[in-house]
């Protein structure tokens, strides 16, 4: 007697019930990129200030939702590279761009286009091989007519969706952000379902003193210190945490100190408030001013500081 038939069928693979993906977030520098990510997660996690040029390198920020995942890339602003550093700004956008699943273009609306912006934007966005949502922010403050300038430019752009938000009130963003989520590509979430941020602590902490420079010191100061952590001894209470300035050149030096040590004291505190925060912990900071001369053209001082270089060979400036 025969036993019974076994028929093997090929399964279909399951479909994924989940989406998530990449989200570069790009545009011009000051057009509201980071304090866009910062509404999004909920946290202060990518400095924000009113000058250009605040956000050197990549941020990520998660947002889980239900079913969704989107892993949003801040990064610093478009521009035309002056410098070594500038190019390495600039390559972290193109990089970012060209892993995401879906670009977020923000355009500050409240001013009009200058000469060759357009053309900076439409040529990072060659990087790119997504769909583009752009979002026309500041339209709290935004003149119509500008808006108006930059929608028709947009209307050009092949597939581009467009928003209207404020990343400072919140008008709009959950439109785009729903949006954002439609594009999201299906598959399993890349980053456990609490987690809103991958970059270590250490990196918050000196953007938060980065960004205190920015809040406190004018003209090139705030383009010629970058900050190195020298010492974090979380075991301590308070939380120890040295820190190295170094600026660009010796005669930037007195000038982050300051008459007597006041402005150092001042940078010392304020900052000092926001690494309280960011750990929930009482923090002892050490600051400590250091020349490394020329750093932002030095191949050698920015990788030691922990930058992607562009290839020497690359023919932009
Ligand atoms: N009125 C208004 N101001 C905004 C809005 N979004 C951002 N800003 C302000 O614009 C300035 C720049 O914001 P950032 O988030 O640092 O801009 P960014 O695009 O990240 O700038 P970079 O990192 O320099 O490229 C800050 O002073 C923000 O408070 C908005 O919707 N309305
Ligand atoms: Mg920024």
């Amino acid at each position: 007697m025969l036993g019974p038939t076994f028929v093997m069928t090929p399964e279909a693979p399951p479909v994924p019930t989940t989406r998530a993906g990449y989200v570069a977030i790009v545009g011009l520098p000051n057009a509201g990129k980071s304090t866009l990510l910062n509404l999004f997660v909920g946290e202060h996690l990518s400095i924000a200030t009113p000058k250009a040029q605040t956000t050197w390198q990549r941020v990520t920020g998660i947002v889980t939702e239900g079913s969704t995942q989107l892993v949003f890339l801040d990064t610093p602003g478009l521009l035309e590279a002056r410098d070594l550093f500038q190019r390495a700004m600039r390559g972290a956008a193109l990089e970012a761009l060209a892993e995401a699943d879906v670009v977020l273009l923000v355009v500050d609306a409240s001013r009009e286009p200058e000469s060759g912006e357009r053309e900076r934007i439409v040529a990072a966005l060659g990087e790119a091989h997504a769909p583009v949502h752009v979002a026309f922010n500041k339209i709290d403050v935004a003149p119509e007519s500008s808006v108006e300038v930059w929608e028709t430019w947009i209307a050009g752009l092949p597939g581009a969706r467009a928003h209207r938000i404020s990343a400072t009130d919140g008008v709009g963003t959950s439109e785009l952000l729903e949006a954002l989520r439609a594009d999201l590509p299906p598959g399993p979430f890349l980053f456990p379902e609490d987690e809103i941020a991958t970059d270590p602590v250490r990196f918050f902490v000196t953007e938060l003193v980065r960004e205190t420079v920015f809040e406190q010191y004018h003209q090139e100061i705030p383009y010629s210190v970058i900050c190195q952590v020298i010492e974090f001894r979380e075991e301590q209470d308070p939380v120890y945490i040295g820190i190295d300035l170094h600026v660009e050149k010796r005669s930037q030096k007195g000038i982050l100190i300051g008459k007597g040590g006041a402005a150092i004291r001042e940078l010392g505190s304020a900052s000092r408030a926001k690494i309280e925060h960011l750990l929930g912990r009482r923090v002892y900071l050490d600051l400590w001013v250091k020349p490394l001369e020329s750093w932002r053209k030095s191949r050698a001082h920015l990788g030691r500081l922990g930058f992607r270089l562009p290839a020497d060979d690359e023919s932009t400036p």
